[in-house]
C-alpha cells in the first residue's frame, strides 16, 4: 500500500471526484498557480467542507508526478496521481468510451476492452486507498461520478465505520442496454457500498433498481434496496436474501437533481460590464431580430448536429433568413484524444462551413460558431443577448445551460427550446419540450419561438425562473446529505432494514 496509507486519518467529511475543483495555470511571471474551476460542484460543497474538517481527492488534470496534499481557497486537496497509461487507459478509455456511451443510450458505440477495465478497477482502488486512509473515525465520505463506481464497494469493505454516498451525473441505462457491459455486476456491486446512490431523473433510480434486482436478486421496494453485509452471501439463491435471515444493509437509490448557483448567476447577470457586452454582441452581429445560442461541450450527447440539420433546413425554405436571425454555437473543446469526438468535431465543422457557404452574406453569417472555452462572465453576456436557447440532447443526466439560460433572465424574457431527454426536462415544464430526433418539430418549435408572443414568452420565463431560483444547487447538496444522515449503517448499527 502507498506511503499515505501511513498518514493520520484527520477528515471527517472527504469528497471524492475524479477532478479536483483547480485547473494549473500559468501566472503573468510564468509560474505555475492554482484557479478554482467555478462549477456548481465546488460552490456546492465549499460551504460544507469549511463548516466541517473537509477535503476532496481528486485528479488535477494533467498526467504528471507526484503532488503533495495542498490547500486553495480554504479546501484542503488530496491530488491523485495518474500516468499515462491511466489517463488513456481508465480515463479516456474505459470512462468515456465505454461507460459515457453506454450509460447514454449507446448514442455512439461503446468500447469494450479488457485492459480498460483492468485500469479502471486499479485506479478506482487508488482513489479509495486515499480516502480510506484520510478519513477519520466514522466520517462521511461523498463519491462522485461513472468514473469512481467501485470506490464505494471497497470503503465499505475496508472501513464500515464509514458513511458512504455516491451521486451519478450522467443517466443510469436501461437494463437491456446496460447488460452489455461484461462487468455490470461488479459496476452494480460497487455501487451498491454506498448507503445512498443519487441520480439525475427518478428514472434512472428505477433503471438501476432493476439492475440490482436482474444481476442479484436482491429485494428493492421503492427508493430502497436491501443487501446482504456479507458479499460473499449474494449468491445464496431463492428468495430474496432479507427473507433467508441474512444479515442485511439498507441502500436508498434516488433522484436528487443537480441545480446551479442560482443567486450566483442571477448577480452576475446584474453587473453593468456584463450588460453593455450583450448589448455589444448584439450590436456586432447587426442587430437581428433573433438571435438563438447553444452552448455545449463538444459532445455527440448534446445532439448539435440535430440542431445544426434543423436550422439549415430552415434557411433553405427560406422560412428563416441570415438578416433577421442568427444562430451563434459554443462548443467547448472535450475529450480531444478520443476518436469519437475527433469525427464528430469533423462533422459538426463541415456542415456550419456549407451552411455558411450555401447563406452567408459579407455582412452576415448563418451560423457564428465558435470552438473554445469562454470566461463565465461572457458566457451570462452571450446568454443575455439572445432570445431562444436551444438545448436538444440526445441523452443529458440533467444540462445546466438549461437552468443558467433561465437563472439570468431577471427580464422575464427569453425562450427555452429543451430537449425531453434532458434531466431538466423532468422539472422545466414551461419550455418549449422537443423530441430532438424529430427534425420537423424542432423546426416547427424555433419557428414557435421566434414568433411566440411577449406574453407568453413571460408567462414562460417567470414560470421557469421560480423552479430555478427555488431550487438551487445548495438545497441540493442538503437533500441529499439528509438522506445519507438518516440512512447511513454506520450510525444505525449493523441492521438498518
Ligand atoms: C455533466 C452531465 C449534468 C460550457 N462551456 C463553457 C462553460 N460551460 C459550462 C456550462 C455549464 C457546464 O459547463 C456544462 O454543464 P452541463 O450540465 O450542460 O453538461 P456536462 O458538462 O455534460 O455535465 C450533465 C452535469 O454533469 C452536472 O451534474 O447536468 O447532464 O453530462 O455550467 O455553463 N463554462 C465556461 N466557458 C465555456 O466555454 N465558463
Amino acid at each position: 500500500v502507498a506511503s499515505t496509507s501511513q498518514k493520520t486519518a484527520e477528515f471527517d467529511f472527504v469528497v471524492v471526484a475524479n477532478r479536483l475543483p483547480v485547473d494549473s495555470v500559468t501566472g503573468p511571471d510564468g509560474s505555475q498557480m492554482w484557479r478554482l474551476s467555478p462549477g456548481g460542484l465546488v460552490t456546492a460543497l465549499e460551504p460544507v467542507m469549511q463548516g466541517v474538517d473537509g477535503a476532496w481527492i481528486g485528479w488535477p488534470g494533467s498526467a504528471n508526478g507526484d503532488l503533495e496534499p495542498f490547500e486553495h481557497d480554504g479546501i484542503k486537496m488530496e491530488p491523485v496521481t495518474l500516468s499515462e497509461l491511466d489517463v488513456e487507459y481508465y480515463y479516456e478509455g474505459f470512462s468515456n468510451d465505454t461507460l459515457w456511451p453506454l450509460y447514454h443510450d449507446v448514442i455512439a458505440q461503446p468500447t469494450y476492452h479488457r485492459e480498460w477495465w483492468d485500469a479502471y478497477r486499479e485506479v478506482n482502488q487508488r482513489f479509495a486507498d486515499r480516502a480510506i486512509s484520510i478519513a477519520a473515525e466514522g466520517a462521511t465520505v461523498w463519491v462522485h461520478d461513472y468514473q469512481l463506481q467501485l470506490v464505494p464497494g471497497i470503503l465499505r469493505e475496508a472501513r464500515p465505520d464509514l458513511t458512504i454516498g455516491f451521486f451519478n451525473h450522467i443517466p443510469f441505462p436501461a437494463y437491456g442496454l446496460f447488460a452489455q457491459l461484461p462487468w455490470r455486476k461488479q459496476i452494480v456491486r460497487g455501487l451498491l457500498g454506498a448507503d445512498v446512490i443519487g441520480f439525475q431523473r427518478s428514472a434512472d433510480a428505477s433503471n438501476f433498481s432493476r439492475a440490482v434486482r436482474r444481476l442479484f436478486g436482491f429485494e428493492t421496494k421503492g427508493t430502497r434496496i436491501w443487501v446482504p453485509h456479507d458479499a460473499s452471501q449474494d449468491d445464496v439463491a431463492g428468495s430474496p436474501p432479507s427473507r433467508k435471515g441474512l444479515p442485511v444493509r439498507r441502500v436508498v437509490a434516488r433522484h436528487f437533481p443537480i441545480s446551479i448557483d442560482s443567486a450566483a448567476y442571477a448577480r452576475l447577470a446584474e453587473k453593468p460590464s456584463v450588460i453593455a457586452r450583450a448589448k455589444q454582441i448584439r450590436e456586432d452581429l447587426g442587430n437581428p431580430k433573433t438571435i438563438m445560442l447553444g452552448v455545449d461541450r463538444l459532445d455527440y450527447t448534446k445532439g448539435i448536429r440535430h440542431r445544426l440539420k434543423a436550422y439549415g433546413e430552415l434557411l433553405r425554405e427560406g422560412r428563416i433568413d441570415v438578416e433577421s436571425t442568427t444562430l451563434i454555437q459554443v462548443a467547448s473543446p472535450s475529450r480531444e484524444r478520443v476518436g469519437t469526438y475527433i469525427a464528430l468535431r469533423d462533422q459538426i465543422e463541415r456542415t456550419v462551413g456549407r451552411i455558411n457557404g450555401d447563406y452567408g452574406t459579407i455582412g452576415h453569417s448563418a451560423v457564428v460558431y465558435m470552438h473554445h472555452g469562454y470566461p463565465r462572465e461572457e458566457m451570462v453576456a452571450l446568454y443575455l443577448a439572445s432570445d431562444v436557447m436551444l438545448v436538444t440532447s440526445l441523452r443529458d443526466g440533467m444540462n445546466l445551460v438549461a437552468k443558467e439560460y433561465v437563472a439570468v433572465r431577471a427580464d422575464n424574457d427569453g425562450i427555452l427550446i429543451l430537449s425531453e431527454f434532458t434531466g431538466a426536462a423532468d422539472d422545466l415544464k414551461q419550455a418549449l419540450l422537443i423530441n430532438p430526433h424529430d427534425i420537423d418539430g424542432v423546426k416547427n418549435t424555433m419557428i414557435r419561438a421566434i414568433e411566440m408572443s411577449t406574453a407568453e414568452r413571460r408567462r414562460r420565463m417567470r414560470a421557469l425562473r421560480r423552479r430555478v431560483l427555488e431550487n438551487d444547487v445548495a438545497k441540493w447538496s442538503e437533500a441529499f446529505l439528509d438522506e445519507l444522515e438518516h440512512n447511513s449503517t454506520a450510525r444505525s448499527g449493523s441492521e438498518n432494514g
